[in-house]
């Protein structure tokens, strides 16, 4: 692990902007030191930790003995080492929410020697430090851009451990007998086994069960962060861009009788008891001789096998029954989960209406009146299934844990294959120390510093 380097950092912790008291946060040995030398009410460096105080701070004295001027009046609270976010020093100081202010005491710091942080520093501080591991410390991105309940939850629990304790465990007991193949090596000729190969087996088998579920529970956990991508498919006029602005509440879409209106993707997305739905309104499904239009086609085919789910909606004023069958056919065979919508009941076709009702699972409105779009809002709800979550399972979210974990089970399939094939122990421990590889990974037992930087570079600076 690196030493981490006492440079005292700086930068603004609130959002950039006016703001009705702005915080400034400094971390390293000397920060309190450093932020006495400007302060005046107190002397700091004689003061408690997780302690507030009331002061100025004011430019240097100038050569003449003249007293510098007062930037602000501000509020400093101090943090000492190791009792804080980073475990160094850190300061506080809450001034008024100028970003003028804000620029004058930064700068009267830097000239102080201070430098200004990088993107996540302070995280990647923390993490440094021992503070936490990897994963928690990206949980602390999630947890700031979190904007709805469940991702909330799911970030929180991340960063108050959330399956580092299991995965760091899992990685111990893997060390222990890997460690042992690689004495058996060291043995060379004498073909010993230090390393019970059926307890070997037994451990692979309880890994992969663990690293199966975790990755597993991606699926979910993209759906809690990023929502869920979902198309509204159909034919030409069926009312695709109607209902996209009925969901929406506006008029986001042109809407017009004239067949092949919407060429290319309409995006946006709306919050549903917790779930964030990502609607896509597409090119209505038709073969045609237009050629801007066709290529609209082909993309929305495209788009409907990236998506999470798709509302197929039909028009009861127009299509006929062979039609929608013949669509839903080919939407079965897509594997992509899929909502039926008969729209325009307004003015539905008995005889289209009659066969169809019986299907319990098709849902009728009017995307023009919208009539009927509570109960497709419930059934999206309903589809994607957040219950499962609310028993608070640990669910990964983060898409740099989930390739690692599938680089694991890769190598432990591998491992597994081996003890069944009775390989030579040199290449069961290669295999075994893949795995250990990319476990360690998620949780920065092992890190590269290229692996760092680009974890802590997608932070906001100030972080
Ligand atoms: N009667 C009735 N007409 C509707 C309803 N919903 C949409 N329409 C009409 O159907 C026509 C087509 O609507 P759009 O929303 O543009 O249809 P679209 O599926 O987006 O069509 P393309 O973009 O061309 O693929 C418009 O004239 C709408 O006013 C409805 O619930 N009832
Ligand atoms: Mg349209």
């Amino acid at each position: 692990m690196q030493i981490p380097n006492q440079e005292t950092i700086i930068a603004l912790s609130t959002a950039p902007g006016v703001g009705a008291i702005a915080v400034i946060r400094l971390s390293g040995t000397e920060s309190i030191r450093i932020v006495n030398g400007v302060f005046h009410g107190k002397n700091l460096n004689v003061q408690k930790s997780h302690t507030a105080h009331f002061g100025t701070i004011r430019e240097d004295d100038s050569e003449d003995g003249k007293q510098g001027r007062i930037i602000d009046e501000v509020l400093v609270t101090l943090f000492i080492a190791p009792r804080s976010f980073t475990k160094e020093n850190v300061v506080e100081i809450s001034c008024h929410g100028s970003p003028f202010i804000v620029q004058q005491i930064i700068k009267l710091f830097l000239k102080k020697g201070v430098r200004l942080a990088k993107p996540g520093e302070f995280t990647q501080r923390a993490f440094l430090n021992g503070k936490f591991d990897l994963a928690q410390a990206e949980a602390v991105a999630d947890l700031i851009n979190a904007d709805t309940e469940a991702a909330h939850r799911a970030a929180l629990n991340q960063m108050r451990g959330g399956f580092s304790d299991q995965i760091k465990q899992l990685r111990q007991e893997l060390i222990h007998f890997a460690s042992m193949i690689e004495l058996e090596l060291d043995f060379g000729e004498e073909d010993v086994e230090f390393a019970d190969r059926q307890d070997l087996k037994d451990l692979v088998a309880k890994l992969l069960s663990v690293i199966t579920l975790l990755a597993n529970s991606f699926d979910l956990g993209n759906v809690i962060k990023n929502g869920v991508p979902t198309v509204i498919a159909g034919k030409p006029n069926a009312g695709k861009s109607t209902l996209l602005n009925a969901l929406l509440n506006e008029e986001k879409a042109i809407v017009s009788d004239i067949a092949g209106t919407t060429r290319d993707f309409i995006e946006d997305e709306i919050n549903l008891e917790g779930v964030v739905f990502r609607f896509i309104d597409t090119a209505g499904l038709r073969e045609t001789e237009d050629k801007v239009e066709a290529i609209g086609v082909s993309r929305t085919r495209e788009k409907m096998k990236q998506a999470s789910l798709i509302i197929y909606l039909f028009d009861m004023k127009n299509d006929s029954l062979v039609e929608i069958h013949r669509d839903i056919n080919m939407l079965e065979n897509l594997g992509v989960p899929f909502i039926k919508v008969g729209n325009k009941v307004d003015e539905a076709q008995p005889e289209l209406y009659e066969p169809l009702k019986k299907d319990n699972d098709v849902l009728f409105i009017s995307a023009i009146n919208k009539e009927n779009l509570e109960a497709l809002k419930n059934k999206l709800v309903e589809t994607v299934n957040l219950d499962n979550f609310k028993t608070g399972d640990t669910v990964v979210t983060n898409i740099r844990h989930y390739d690692n974990l599938i680089q694991t089970q890769n190598a432990l399939i591998a491992v597994m294959q081996g003890l069944d094939s009775d390989i030579t122990g040199d290449f069961l421990a290669m295999d075994i120390r893949q795995a250990l590889h990319y476990l360690g990974e998620i949780t920065g037992e092992i890190t590269t510093d290229d692996l760092l930087a680009n974890i802590f570079s997608k932070f906001c600076i100030g972080k």
